[in-house]
């Protein structure tokens, strides 16, 4: 790619006039907003909101964007002034903005102090977090800060240099803190159970460990507003690139592609200001939506992804075209899931469902299944677990749950149904292959043997005989069948 061919400020009034673009001064931007954990979720999602505020009158909250581990994505936007585009995509055909909140992107591992420094700096008002569940450096069991993650024991030997977001965000409050500053709100957009609380529990205790002083400050002084986030967001493919150059006239090294549908609910407790989003739901709580949302939509969509990677489906749209597949995820929605949420007031629940199943069908957006099965240790507690033990407590049938559970389990131990060998990738990926390993014994051993990762599964649960006879009867079926007929039977 040549710098002339290259999507730029320069190239913004050459696009085609059905692309949208900013029209308000770049220049004259502010950073009221670090972002941490900068991927093609956030730039989809909020930075979308965040564009539009902008562009309705207000310059005080230009996004500075900052990726934790690699430099990919800031090699790709820097030499395009920090643009990008979102194409939006679905069986009639695709929409394409360009984004120009992002004013810049850091590389945190290249100059931690330069991130710590621009999250102090008085103009920044928000530092949100897109993460993952991992980035959070907790046990997902218990929601709590794990003091012996490599990064957080580093972070507590390096204060000044941090790696991890706990470490980056307590650095950059103890320096406004110092400096007279007001904090900023931490506005965690992860899909994790009530995601404000859970950072402000991690934060607040990686503070505690520098200094107990610091660690009363967060608990008395930051807010951390909760938030449920919801865009389906696929990897972007060089495919995809190619077709945005077309569409575009000049090249985006990297475009995010994405759906219509876009939902944010959130916790309106700003005490230091934030943008006039427009489109956002404000609540006092947010956690009826997000119970809803992580249980119906990623919870299906772990259980697609496990039994879709088994099954040879390679992305969800096609994984739905698959006729048992389909109704075992509206029975899983329907029979055991609904049944443990308490929904919003006013809200369609039916409605939302089949939107949900309508979403997973967009046969234009290609999301990889392999691509939601990462980190299902992080992910499995809240999507699967939570409505298991809520289920088991009205004394109602899992088989569907357990089924999703199950198809992990197979997942993870890293052989699939014709002897393939899956890339497990998890922060405990090493302890899931030693497991997978040595439970060569049969399903029965296996989940013995992964039931034992308390992190995970916690204490009480897998000593309940109910939900071991449930998974265990699961990973028969599917080990003996295969997760085509497991599912054609159920
Ligand atoms: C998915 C989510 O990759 C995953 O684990 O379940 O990223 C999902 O697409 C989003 O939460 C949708 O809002």
């Amino acid at each position: 790619m040549t710098a002339a061919t290259r999507l730029s400020n320069a190239a913004l009034s050459r696009l085609p006039s059905a692309v949208a673009r900013p029209r308000y001064d770049r220049a004259a931007l502010r950073t009221g907003i670090v972002h941490l954990g900068l991927g093609a979720f956030h730039r989809a999602h909020q930075a979308v909101y965040t564009e539009a505020a902008i562009a309705a009158g207000d310059p005080r909250w230009g996004i500075l964007g900052a990726s934790l581990r690699a430099a990919d994505t800031r090699d790709a936007l820097a030499p395009q002034d920090g643009l990008y585009t979102v194409c939006v995509r679905d069986a009639g055909g695709e929409r394409c903005a360009v984004i120009g909140a992002l004013r810049g992107v850091v590389v945190a591992p290249e100059d931690p102090q330069a991130l710590v420094a621009a999250m102090a700096a008085p103009d920044v008002r928000i530092v949100s977090l897109t993460v993952t569940e991992k980035g959070y450096c907790h046990d997902p069991a218990r929601g709590e800060l794990r003091a012996d993650h490599p990064d957080i024991v580093h972070d507590l030997a390096h204060p000044d240099r941090p790696r991890s977001a706990p470490g980056f965000i307590v650095a950059a409050l103890a320096r406004r803190r110092a400096a007279g500053l007001p904090p900023f709100t931490v506005l965690t957009c992860d899909n994790l159970p009530a995601n404000g609380e859970t950072a402000r529990r991690v934060v607040a205790a990686f503070a505690r460990l520098r200094d107990a002083d610091l660690g009363r400050y967060v608990e008395g002084e930051v807010a951390f507003p909760s938030t449920m986030v919801d865009r389906i967001v696929p990897a972007t493919t060089d495919e995809d690139r190619a077709k945005i150059a077309a569409a575009l006239g000049v090249a985006d090294a990297w475009p995010v592609m994405t759906e219509p549908f876009t939902q944010w609910v959130v916790e309106d407790r700003f005490p230091h200001g934030r943008p006039d989003w427009r489109g956002v739901e404000f609540t006092q709580n947010v956690a009826p939506y997000e119970a809803m949302k992580l249980r119906l939509l990623n919870g299906a969509h772990s259980s697609i992804a496990y039994l879709g990677c088994l099954a040879g489906w390679q992305t969800v749209s096609s994984a739905m075209a698959d006729p048992d597949l389909a109704r075992f995820v509206r029975a899983l929605m329907d029979e055991e899931v609904t049944p443990t949420l308490t929904a919003p007031p006013g809200f369609d629940v039916e409605g939302y469902k089949r939107a949900l199943i309508d979403r997973f069908r967009n046969p234009a957006l290609k999301h990889r299944t392999a691509q939601i099965a990462m980190d299902g240790t992080q992910k499995l507690p809240q999507r699967l677990l939570g409505p298991i033990r809520d289920r088991l407590a009205q004394g109602a049938p899992i088989a569907c749950l357990a089924l999703g559970v199950a198809a992990w389990m197979r997942y993870a131990a890293g052989v699939g149904e014709n002897g393939e060998r899956f890339e497990v990738k998890d922060p405990l990926a090493a302890e899931l292959a030693r497991r997978g390993a040595a439970a060569a014994g049969g399903p029965a051993a296996l989940t013995a043997s992964f039931l034992e990762m308390t992190s995970v599964f916690g204490e009480e649960l897998p000593r309940d005989g109910r939900f071991r006879a449930a998974v265990d009867a699961a990973l028969a079926a599917l080990t003996q069948r295969g997760a085509r007929a497991t599912l054609a039977a159920m």
